[in-house]
Parts: C-alpha cells; structure tokens; sequence
C-alpha cells in the first residue's frame, strides 16, 4: 500500500523555513493562496529542545505539537487558513533521529531520555561519518543525533501514530527528514501503517559513488534531488547554462522534487541563494519553474543571517510586504518574478514538451513549452537581442518576469509574436517569460 498523493495542477511548494503557523496562515490567505502556489511546508512541528539556533526544531524530543513556530491548536487554524486559500500543507517530518542530549527539557516542557534507539557500534561515539558504508548510514547517528529503532514494531508504531495524528488535523503531506539514513524497507512498513495517503518527498542527499542512493527511495514517494540543485548552481555560476537542455540521467521526472536552494545548502553553499551574485538566485529560480523536470518545484522562502546558527527574525513571525520582505524576511515567494512563473508553470503544466531550444552561446538559452509558453534566459554580462522562433500563437503577451497582465495591460514588458517569431532584448543576468495564460498589450 503505498502512500504517494497525486500532485495537482498546482506543483509549486513553498517551504516556509521558520515561520510561525499564524504567520504561514496570513500569509497563506493574503498571498499564497491567490498567487496560485499549491503547497507550503513547514517546519518541523514536534516539541523540540530549547535554544535561540533555527536548528533546534530539528532536534525533537516528544510527539507533542508545540514548538517554537507555535501549538497545536495554532497548527491546526494554519492548515484550516492553508486550505481555505487552496493550499496544501506539507510538515516536515523526522522519523530518523530525537535529539542528540540524553537528558533535558523540551519546549512544552516535557523532560526526555534516551531510549528506543540503535547503537549501531561501527564508529567511536556511534556518528556517521563514512557514507560508503549503508549500514553505518542507517543505523548510526546523524550528526550525533540518537538514531531511531526504525526496524522495532514499536518505533514503527510510534512513527506512524505521530503522522496519522498530522493527517488527523488536515496534514497533505510530508517532507521525510534525513530519509537517507532509514532503511527503504523501514519507511515502506512505516507508511503502510498511514490512514490518509499524504504526498512524500524524502531528502535522500546524492553522494558520488555512495550506495545509498535516491532511487533506493522511489517506490515510497518523490525524492529530493539534489544532483539538480548542484547542476544548476555549477552552470549559472560559471559552467554554462546552455549545459541544462538535457536533465535526464537523474531519477525520473515524476519521482523528483526539484529546487534551486533549502535551508542546508543555502548555508552550505554548492546551491545558488540569495547571496549568489549577478541576480543568478532569479534566474536559477526562473529556469526551475519553466523548465519540465520535476513532480514538484520547492521555493525556499526563508531569511538573512550572517552566522549559521542564527534564528529566524522576530521569532519567526515572517513579514512581507508588496513584493518582498521586511526585518530581514526574504519573502522569496512574493518576489515577482517568481509569482509570474508559478503562474507559468500552473498554465503549462508537466506535459508540454520542451521545444524550440536555443543557445547561441553557453550563458544564453531559450526554449518553449508545447504552444503554451516560452521563456529566454540570459546569464552573460551583456544584452541578449534577437528574434527568437516559438510555436506560441500569433497575439500580445505580457513577459511574468518583469510585470504582470492586468485588465488586458501588462505592467512589466509587453512582446508581440506573429508568425511563430518574436523580437526582444533580454537585458544582461536576466530572462523573459512569456505564455497564453497572461496576455495583455505593452505600454509601448
Ligand atoms: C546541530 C549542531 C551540530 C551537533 C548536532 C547535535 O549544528 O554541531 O552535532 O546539533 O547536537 C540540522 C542542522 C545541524 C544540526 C541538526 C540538529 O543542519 O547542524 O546539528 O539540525 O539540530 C546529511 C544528512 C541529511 C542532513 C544533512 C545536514 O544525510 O539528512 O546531513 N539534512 C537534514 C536537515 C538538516 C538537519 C538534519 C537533517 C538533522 O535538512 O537541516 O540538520 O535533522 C554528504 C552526504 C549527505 C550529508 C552531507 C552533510 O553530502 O552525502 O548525506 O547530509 O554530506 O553531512
């Protein structure tokens, strides 16, 4: 019995990195909703140690729906808000670990010990730390984080009690945490024990030449991909963008989460992120959403910091205002060149083809999407001008990078294609979209 939901014509994710659930339900109704995203994911929503680092919340020690984003009851009215907006709630989800203390206090106040957990004795101190070893990914600890029983009937019994209580309050699906280091067979008896079938994406991190790989994981649910998040920041920073026409050596396009950025490698580094130069965060954002790889496309919507451990601002409470963010918010889901392609991919969905591919040179590249939309993305230092072939229909088109289409006007550029031709310039680190879903006419 497997637990894999059907995604919608709404294939867009929002992960809401430390916001509050009051905040994700305003912000759900005020603008994720009406934008048209089809998801959003929150942060983990068990009891978790105390501290000020973002992190904690990835430490758990109890099943009890408070943590510093809020409680239950507050997690609740967040999904009700969520889906009276038309928006689907994902939480992310750890069943691979509790925290690495062995004794404390969590954040409702629970006291908690170490128990039901693997010592797996491969390693000093039981950590991970040689990932070409699959027993020692699964059954040691990560990052010293006490390693979850999940071959115990109980531990599978607790695991799947915990999101069954989820799905009770209205939870669509679930990002499975360090999914990596659980055993397949160990999440398949866990899922087979769900009441509701929630959507899965699981983070299984691609590590060359490791045999715990993302296709280990795809008979359960959609995998995190990491080889497209480092693909693509490796060809807009540097390696050449024209080297992206064929992502296929991956997992199939149907198993696949996609993003250009999480909260991991934004800190990291190997992704592109607010912080890449040259707008190359936008336009790998832009290329993400139109291009057709992937069940789901994540959008990271999260904050500045200046040292890894630094919490969210506020405590959390996420502030956007018109088309960006205050008090150190990013509000990247706001930003309205992403708005413009969540619309865009809503209008072509997964099927069209990609067509009319073209690339004078390697930071240039241009394609459509069956006749329903096309975009042209320029990653060099100077302006792209030219007059490019699509099989969109003759008409007027607003371009949803720079602006929108309003009562049949287009607040950004307005492009005309007639006989399957157009002619734009595409100013330097920047892109062009344009689909049938957004026509209007040019201020001229
Ligand atoms: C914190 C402290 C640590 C301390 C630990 C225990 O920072 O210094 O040892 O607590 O006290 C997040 C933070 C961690 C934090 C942890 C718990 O990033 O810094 O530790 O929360 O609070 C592997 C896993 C992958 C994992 C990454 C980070 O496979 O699952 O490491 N990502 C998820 C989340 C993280 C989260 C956790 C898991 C833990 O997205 O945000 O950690 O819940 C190669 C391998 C990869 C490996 C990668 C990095 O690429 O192929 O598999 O990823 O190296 O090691």
């Amino acid at each position: 019995l497997h637990s894999r939901q059907s995604v919608g014509a709404k294939s867009v994710i929002v992960q809401m990195f430390e916001w509050t659930w009051n905040s994700i339900a305003a912000e759900c109704t005020n603008f994720i909703g009406p934008a048209g995203y089809g998801y959003v994911q929150t942060s983990p929503p068990q009891e978790h140690i105390t501290g000020t680092q973002w992190w904690t919340d990835y430490q758990p020690v109890s099943y009890i729906l408070t943590s510093k984003r809020g409680n239950r009851a507050q997690f609740q009215s967040m999904i009700q808000a969520c889906h009276n907006a038309g928006v689907l709630v994902i939480a992310d989800t750890l069943f691979n670990h509790m925290t690495g203390s062995t004794q404390g206090t969590g954040v409702a106040g629970s006291t908690f010990t170490k128990y039901d957990f693997h010592m797996c004795g491969l390693e000093p101190g039981n950590i991970i730390v040689n990932y070409d070893n699959e027993q020692e990914v699964w059954t040691c600890e990560l990052d010293g984080l006490a390693d979850l029983a999940t071959d115990t009937t109980y531990v599978r019994g607790r695991l799947a009690e915990y999101a069954n209580d989820l799905m009770s309050l209205g939870i669509d699906g679930l990002r499975l945490d360090a999914a990596k280091s659980i055993p397949p067979a160990d999440l398949e008896a866990i899922s087979a024990q769900f009441t509701k079938k929630p959507y899965l994406t699981q983070e299984v991190i691609f590590g060359n030449g490791e045999p715990v790989t993302p296709e280990l994981y795809t008979g359960i649910g959609n995998v995190q991909e990491f080889r497209y998040t480092f693909a693509l920041s490796s060809a807009f920073s540097g390696g050449g963008i024209s080297s992206l026409q064929n992502l296929n050596s991956w997992i199939a396009s149907s198993d696949a989460n996609v993003f250009v950025t999480n909260h991991d490698t934004e800190r990291d580094g190997g992704a592109l992120t607010f912080q890449s130069p040259s707008n190359e965060y936008v336009t790998g954002m832009i290329f993400s959403l139109a291009y057709p790889y992937g069940n789901t496309v994540t959008i990271l919507s999260s904050y500045q910091f200046s040292t890894f451990d630094d919490g969210a601002p506020n405590g959390g409470a996420g502030e956007c205002s018109g088309t960006g963010g205050t008090g150190g918010w990013l509000c990247q889901h706001r930003w309205v060149a992403v708005t413009g392609m969540v619309g865009f991919r809503n209008h072509v969905g997964s099927t069209a083809a990609l067509t009319n591919w073209v690339s004078p040179q390697s930071q240039q590249i241009a394609f459509g999407r069956g006749s329903l939309g096309f975009v042209a993305i320029n990653n060099a230092d100077s302006a792209w001008s030219t007059t490019f072939t699509t099989s969109l229909p003759a008409g007027s088109y607003c371009d949803v990078v720079s602006g929108t289409s309003t009562s049949g006007k287009c607040t950004g550029l307005g492009i005309t294609v007639s006989g399957g031709k157009f002619t734009a310039t595409i100013p330097a680190r920047s892109a062009i979209a344009i689909h049938t879903g957004a026509l209007g006419a040019g201020s001229g």
